[in-house]
């Protein structure tokens, strides 16, 4: 056929996207049809297939592809839309989505999306002249960047709190050693949290291929994602409370399960402790310095040549009955474990995995062969239902040793630093795709199979700690920061680490207290261990090459300092349990960035206050540099107290303060309730004496759960806890104590009130009975005060008297 002019142009006419796809860039493009189904709409745009659906008033997913849309599926989320309200207009010129909170205003010519609040509020919209394109198979979608608008989040990025001006990339990485600067680091959260005038927005990126987020870095236009493959699959979120938009997010990616009460207390760690009788020294020397612990965990040296499911019968003759040992004095063990399978004849672990047929392999079907620890190594298909029902079969072996939890290292995958072939296969659970797309979430799927496996094989809740990891993997384990730095700069990088993580959905957070690589000075080390006391997952950890790095070879003092802060974090237990319980059931961090409580206060985000975190409700945290003898402490609205003295401290502005070696900046916020118990050494030990509720004057009207269980098992899931709410009206001078709910038998049998701050206080009304303060010996007047004021828990009898 002789192809003329005018075919030629009915040809670019039919084909359209054959010319598109010519274009360096291809835009959506303008939407030529729409369908509308219940809460989904699906449009047709003329480069795209775009589904907007509707997953609860304050969620619109957002899929768009230049082909058909796919099979549905994702490692990160596990929510499902629910009924919700909406109403869809479809208009000459855009289409109009509403529910009760929020509307998605399509614009047709071209596509491109604007949120906004149900009063017409721009919330976040589309950059109009670039919304969705694609580069080759890179997709991106961009946004109007916002006067003023700050962006936080985005899971484990280095850098400010307020990401503006910043660009990241998710691409899971062995960071050795890394900068204070470096990006991207261990795990990839894509999800961040936009904020500007008084409103405030989720967007999660549920995509798995390396992405990158640009916050207006390098440009004064737009904020965009943007992935090497797969779709455009966008969260968007919207919620007047920051908390809310974690907990909608949470919902999405799920939420912590309990941990294990032992896993809160302090965490003796270093690569690597052993013989046997070292570990037991280490215990040992805890228990007779008194300084609590509750955890000991061992490094690669436990294993027979770096091989996985094994033990150095040298080193552990034993290690069935070390644990038992260091389980009698009260501490659990943990070892790790690399997804590194040594390639040997014999080896039964490697052998048995070769008979199953679970290891990466190339497209030819030859198994991937990559070098780290033990030599040649082959790695567990993690993406495959049998890839992970084998290492769950694996993993049996420690749980029969005793062993109580698992951390999975070197699961970015690290090879040796080098990069993995793009041309190795991931199952994706069947639906096989190369590295690009596996990579990410590898070490999600990793900790899920360990959780799972260490989960059937002791009916206990196991503990999992993480190095690598994706969106969601707060369902099945705790993160820490990698190998970080003993320098003042990694400290405080650390906490913005971990407040990070906190905002992204993951409450279970730690570094390496004392600094991984190198040794700390003096100081550095008692600041960190003040610090570290005041985090989620608290473990002191050093690099081999390091010096010994125990709380007690840094001289008396910072021994002093390091067992003082240890025994607070003990005999703060209860209020520690109850934030994690909160955070098991909302998605609210332990570890609260002060953006998530004072989001649209512009002092929070300054350098010089970015790091300043509460911990818990309760607890404002100030942490600083150890070689500081004074600094700038912001106290955002409301009143705090002091720790230490209680001194009472206005407010909405900056202080400065004088910091010393010995305390660590800590505040508590008026009308918190904060319950304590007695110095105990391990978190197996019972307290003595009553549960202290420790009340701080003031505050607007607050109400503080409290909650306890078995602090192990998943009893707690079938109603064998003990919770009790109470409240504190300020005000109206009232602290209502709630009943008892549960079925656990709580280990205080009496409740106890601390008063702070109520020294003019003439009475208050508890459980609606006057009680006067003034009476007797002055029992209030002053700081804290201790109450004779009792509840007796085991006859469920409230008992006020003196
Ligand atoms: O297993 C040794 C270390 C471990 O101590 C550290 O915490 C991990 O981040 N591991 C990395 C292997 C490589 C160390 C150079």
């Amino acid at each position: 056929m002789k192809v003329t002019p005018r075919i030629l142009l009915a040809l670019v006419l039919a084909f359209g996207g054959v010319a598109a796809s010519a274009q360096p860039v291809l835009p959506a493009g303008q939407v030529q049809s729409v369908e509308v189904s219940g809460q989904q709409v699906r449009l047709r745009t003329e480069n795209a297939h775009v589904e907007l659906t509707v997953y609860s008033p304050s969620v619109i997913r957002v899929r768009i592809d230049k082909q058909q849309l796919g099979r549905d599926f994702s490692y990160a989320v596990v929510g499902k839309p629910v009924a919700a309200r909406t109403a869809v207009l479809d208009g000459a010129d855009e289409v109009v989505v509403t529910t009760d909170a929020m509307i998605a205003r399509v614009n047709k010519r071209p596509f491109a999306i604007t949120f906004t609040t149900l009063d017409g509020k721009v919330i976040n919209q589309d950059e109009p002249g670039l919304g969705t394109s694609w580069i080759g198979e890179e997709v991106a979608t961009y946004k109007k960047l916002k006067d003023g608008e700050r962006f936080i989040g985005l899971g484990e990025k280095t850098g400010n709190l307020d990401r503006r001006g910043s660009a990241y990339t998710n691409w899971n990485t062995d960071a050795f050693k890394y900068g204070t600067e470096t990006d991207p680091l261990y795990a990839s959260v894509p999800f961040y949290i936009g904020v500007h005038h008084g409103l405030n927005y989720g967007i999660f990126f549920d995509n798995s291929y390396q992405s990158d987020f640009n916050f207006g870095a390098s440009n004064n236009r737009f904020a965009s994602f943007s992935a090497q493959g797969g779709e455009m699959n966008y969260y968007f979120i919207h919620h007047p409370r920051v908390a809310d938009i974690i907990g909608s997010y949470t919902a999405l990616t799920g939420r912590m399960p309990l941990p294990p009460l032992w896993s809160l207390g302090y965490q003796q760690n270093r690569y690597s402790y052993f013989p046997d009788t070292e570990v037991l020294r280490i215990a040992q020397t805890l228990r007779g310095k008194k300084i609590p612990a509750d955890g000991i965990t061992l490094d690669i040296h436990y294993m027979d040549a770096y091989k996985l499911f094994t033990w150095d019968k040298t080193r552990f003759a034993d290690p069935a009955g070390m644990i038992a040992k260091l389980d009698g004095m009260g501490f659990k063990t943990t070892v790790i474990v690399d997804p590194g399978i040594k390639v040997e004849k014999g080896y039964g672990a490697h052998e048995r995995g070769l008979k199953a047929g679970i290891f990466l392999k190339y497209p030819d079907g030859a198994n991937y062969t990559g070098e780290v620890w033990p030599g040649w190594c082959h790695f567990p298909d993690f993406t495959s239902a049998g890839g992970r029902a084998w290492w769950r079969d694996e993993v049996r072996t420690y749980a029969k040793a005793g062993v109580a939890g698992l951390w999975n290292d070197m699961n970015e995958i690290s090879t040796w630093g080098q990069k993995m072939p793009n041309n190795v296969l991931f199952d994706f659970d069947g639906q096989p795709t190369t590295h690009k797309q596996g990579h990410n979430v590898y070490a999600l799927e990793m900790a899920r199979a360990s959780y799972e496996g260490m989960k059937e094989a002791t009916a206990q809740r196991p503990f999992m700690l993480t190095r690598a990891g994706f969106a969601g993997l707060q369902r099945y384990t705790a993160i820490w920061t990698g190998d970080n730095r003993a320098e003042e700069d990694h400290m405080l990088l650390g906490v913005r680490l971990m407040n990070s993580l906190g905002l992204s959905g993951i409450p279970f957070t730690g570094m390496d207290v004392g600094g991984f690589i190198g040794s700390a000075t003096k100081p550095l080390y008692g600041r960190w261990m003040q610090i570290g006391a005041f985090t989620p997952y608290f473990r002191n950890h050093a690099a081999n090459d390091t010096r010994s790095s125990e709380p007690w070879t840094y001289g008396e003092d910072v021994e002093t300092i390091s067992r003082n802060y240890i025994s607070l974090r003990y005999r703060l237990m209860p209020y520690l349990y109850s934030a994690f319980h909160d955070a098991a059931s909302t998605g609210e961090p332990v570890m609260r960035s002060l953006a998530i409580d004072y989001t649209h206060d512009a002092s929070v985000y300054a350098p010089a206050f970015q790091n300043q975190y509460m911990f818990g409700k309760a607890f404002l945290v100030a942490p600083f540099e150890s070689t500081k003898d004074l600094a700038k402490v912001y106290f955002p609205a409301g009143q705090w107290y002091e720790l230490h003295t209680d001194a009472v401290q206005e407010g909405g502005q900056e202080r400065i303060v004088e910091l010393s070696q010995a305390r660590l900046p800590v505040y508590v916020k008026a009308g918190s309730v904060v319950p304590v118990q007695a110095l105990v050494q391990t978190t197996s030990e019972k307290p003595a004496g009553p549960l202290a509720l420790h009340i701080y004057k003031g505050g607007a009207g607050t109400s503080q759960l409290y909650y306890e269980d078995d602090g192990a098992s998943f009893a707690y899931q079938k109603g064998a806890f003990y919770k009790r709410t109470i409240g504190y009206d300020a005000s109206a001078r009232r602290i209502d104590i709630g009943a008892a709910e549960g079925s656990y038998k709580s280990k205080f049998s009496k409740l106890q009130l601390v008063l702070h701050g109520f020294g003019d206080t003439a009475a208050l009304d508890i459980n609606g009975k006057r009680v006067s303060l003034d009476s007797g010996a002055h029992a209030f007047a002053g700081t804290a005060r201790t109450s004779s004021v009792i509840i007796d828990n085991d006859s469920g009898k409230i008992v006020i008297g003196y």
